[in-house]
């Protein structure tokens, strides 16, 4: 891979430059104290004779051990394990009919954004591939201070109101006797939650889909999950549901190589960010908004204040609206992606909330958790939560303050400062949305919260069958890990036989319960405005169109045909993809025509999990070594078994039925299964063209064959 690129050409170079004046470059430079005395020995503590105790007066390294001992700060309670990007954010067009944010409105401008994703259940040092939601939390560094959109991959949350956030994730993190299992939600506390919450039913289908297990963040949506407004200069407000689109489609992982890539590169998803912007290809997504006037609010027979709904696409289209574009990664992973903080309740004049009852408690807790994460109130001067536009305030002292203020006037009003900071032309500055409101003080739930099923159904019924397939065995291995036989029993009777039969009788049988004896009959739907499916929904129907920053593994070994080699390297690349030769060691494999290639991985160092196509070139004395190296073989099977792309030319079709490979195809022929690309004349064209496609497919499902019986 290139050498990384010191410090940006992209567009994000405003915020670029503020975060300039806090970097620490230590070329050319002398080590020294904290106090900057220059230091000459740094190996060798200060000792009373050769062999004596070391002395106490020894400032250097005690202040070396004492910084040392406080490196860390608490992780966060929730998506403690993230990687973040920064890069740049623009609108296509005007959106001031529905907003007067300026970053929505003014196309010229591009907003410097970071953007941190994350899972939610596991540690700082958790694998990257668990089964869980991830964040994707996005701050735009506006010329009107900093929005912080904080959303997720999946559209709806487990819960309806934020004071049982505490609840699900004491549920959902390892439990309190053991500590066990670290990143994961197959375990007793967790779906003993779900069961006795049955407002967790449509969550609990997304997060055992494959959108809690994606392939890449870079080829995952993300959801704002509640209803935000957007507030125009005249004031007139409308309901909005914010997406983000990403523009290589949204493609998932297989549970069993999720499960093995944990082991094999915890890294997966961090790297491949990372990796992605080193090579020239930023991520990209597209801001979608779902725009629905105020008297709507109950129009689709749930209430838009309800987070555990979501608004089908088919119902409110998904207008794109701009342009998120990630292309550089950070310079220190302490300073910005640790330090940054996320905060639901910072928003620009434009924008504003709602009365959902789990956004409520969101504009609560993230300042509020900051206060202790990060050490005290002025977490916002720290270099990447400082905004790029000027702050002034009366605020001041306590912990970690940069800021030095000058002058006496730190009151409001006053005449000493000149009356300064002057307040904000109520045109231009942050007013609340004035929202009409009446009632009486009560703890309870609102009816219309009340239906937790019918879009749990629908989400069901809108996934292609292999995704319906994946999200049984989900639960048939979540459920199957449950120890207690009352905690199965109930998720299977109370939860899924409201959702549908087929699933809640596959999945009682899987874990040992009784199926329940008939389906619970469906509620009609409440309103007209709705829809029996989403094909919005299925990650199927997502674009299939690009092999752009795909991993292709080639297999070879002495004797490989370079020429061939040469030539699909040559169509990938030019296609966007990376092609990585694996061979047997690192040293140079000798090609049937006498020239070297020096493999950059071996079948030691990496797996088939870890790329999404495989080809074997041809090459006789190649494909033979090849085939009595049981790790070369593994490779290919477990492409084969994880239903990717596999690409066979010249004498590399051999290696076919090396790894058993005909034997393994559910479609009895290989011929007929379009991700498998087998040819033995080397007529490279063709071959190539189909293995783009093929690529291009993400995978070929049809391979995993009918469910076991
Ligand atoms: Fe969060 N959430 N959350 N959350 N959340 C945090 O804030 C919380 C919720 C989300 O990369 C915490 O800084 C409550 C929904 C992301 O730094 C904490 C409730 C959604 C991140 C917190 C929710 C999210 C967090 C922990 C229910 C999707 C990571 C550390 C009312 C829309 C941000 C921190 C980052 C982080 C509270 C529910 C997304 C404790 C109380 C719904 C992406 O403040």
């Amino acid at each position: 891979m290139a050498p990384r690129k010191p410090s940006s050409t992209s567009s994000s170079q405003s915020k670029n430059q503020s975060l300039e004046s806090f970097r620490e470059r230590p070329e050319n430079t002398t080590l020294t104290t904290d106090q900057g005395i220059p230091i000459p020995h740094t190996d060798d503590s200060l000792k009373a004779g050769l062999r004596g105790a070391t002395l106490l007066e020894d400032f250097h390294f005690r202040e070396k051990l004492t910084r040392f001992d406080h490196e860390r700060i608490p992780e966060r309670v929730v998506h403690a394990r993230g990687s973040a990007a920064h890069g740049y954010f623009r609108v296509y067009q005007s959106l001031e009919k529905y907003t007067k944010a300026k970053f929505l409105t003014d196309p010229s401008l591009r907003t410097p954004v970071f953007v941190r994703f994350s899972t939610v259940q596991g540690s700082r040092g958790s694998a990257d591939t668990v089964r869980d939601v991830r964040g994707f939390a996005t701050k735009f560094y506006t010329p009107e201070g900093n929005f912080d959109l904080v959303g997720n991959n999946i559209p709806v949350f487990f819960i309806q109101d934020g004071i049982k956030f505490p609840d699900v994730v004491h549920a959902v993190k390892p439990e309190p006797h053991n500590e066990m299992p670290q990143g994961g939600s197959a375990h007793d506390s967790f779906w003993d939650f779900v069961g006795l919450v049955p407002e967790t039913a449509h969550m609990i289908m997304w997060v055992m889909s494959d959108r809690a297990i994606p392939r890449s963040y870079r080829m995952m949506e993300g959801f704002g999950v509640h209803t935000f407004r957007l507030v125009n200069a005249q004031g007139k407000s409308h309901f909005v549901k914010f997406h983000w689109k990403p523009l290589l489609g949204t493609h998932g992982l297989v549970w069993d190589e999720a499960q093995k890539i944990a082991g094999k590169d915890p890294d997966f998803h961090r790297r491949d960010l990372w990796e992605a912007i080193e090579s020239g290809a930023p991520p990209e997504y597209e801001l979608g908004l779902q725009i629905i006037p105020e008297e709507d609010a109950l129009k689709y027979g749930f209430d838009l204040l309800d987070a555990t709904k979501l608004v089908p696409e088919e119902l409110v289209p998904v207008q794109r609206v701009g342009k998120l574009v990630l292309d550089r990664n950070p310079d220190n992973f302490f300073a910005e992606t640790e330090q940054v903080a996320y905060c639901v309740s910072n928003v620009v004049p434009g924008i504003d909330f709602t009365n959902d009852p789990l956004l409520q408690a969101r504009l609560f807790s993230y300042l509020d958790t900051q206060l202790t994460r990060l050490g005290g109130p002025n977490f916002a001067e720290i270099p990447i939560n400082k905004p790029v536009c000027p702050v002034h305030n009366h605020q001041q002292d306590g912990f970690h303050r940069d800021t030095i203020n000058t002058g006496r006037a730190n009151y409001h009003p006053n005449s000493l400062g000149g009356g300064c900071p002057v307040l904000a032309n109520p045109a231009q500055g942050f007013s609340h949305y004035q929202e009409r409101l009446e009632g009486h003080k009560v703890r309870q739930r609102s009816e219309t919260f009340s239906d937790h099923f019918s879009q749990a159904r629908l989400f069901f019924k809108s996934l292609s069958r292999p995704e319906q397939e994946h999200l049984i065995s989900a639960l048939q291995f979540e459920l199957g890990k449950c120890e207690r036989p009352e905690v199965r029993e109930r998720v299977v009777n109370q939860v899924l036989a409201n959702i549908d039969s087929e699933l809640a009788t596959r999945v009682a049988k899987a874990v040992g319960v009784t199926p329940p004896k008939a389906a619970k009959p469906p509620k009609p739907p409440k309103s007209r405005h709705t829809v029996e499916t989403s094909p919005a929904l299925s990650m199927e129907n997502t674009a299939k169109d690009s092999i752009r920053s795909r991993k292709i593994a080639a297999l070879v070994a002495d004797g490989f045909s370079s020429k061939e080699l040469a030539q699909v390297k040559r169509a990938l690349e030019a296609s966007g993809a990376i092609v990585e030769v694996v061979g047997p060691t690192l040293s140079p494999v000798k090609s049937a025509e006498g020239t070297e290639e020096v493999p950059v991985k071996t079948f030691l160092t990496t797996h088939s999990v870890l790329f999404d196509a495989i080809y074997v070139p041809g090459g006789e004395k190649s494909v033979v070594a090849l085939g009595m190296l049981p790790d070369a073989v593994d490779f290919v099977r477990e492409a084969y078994k994880h239903c990717k792309a596999l690409g066979f030319s010249g004498e590399g079709t051999q290696l076919i039925d090396a790894a058993g490979l005909s034997k393994l195809s559910a479609a009895q022929s290989l011929d007929s299964d379009p991700g498998v690309v087998q040819n033995p004349k080397a007529d490279m064209k063709k071959f190539n063209q189909r293995f783009v496609e093929a690529i291009a497919a993400h995978r070929n499902w049809a391979r995993q064959g009918p469910p076991p019986a």
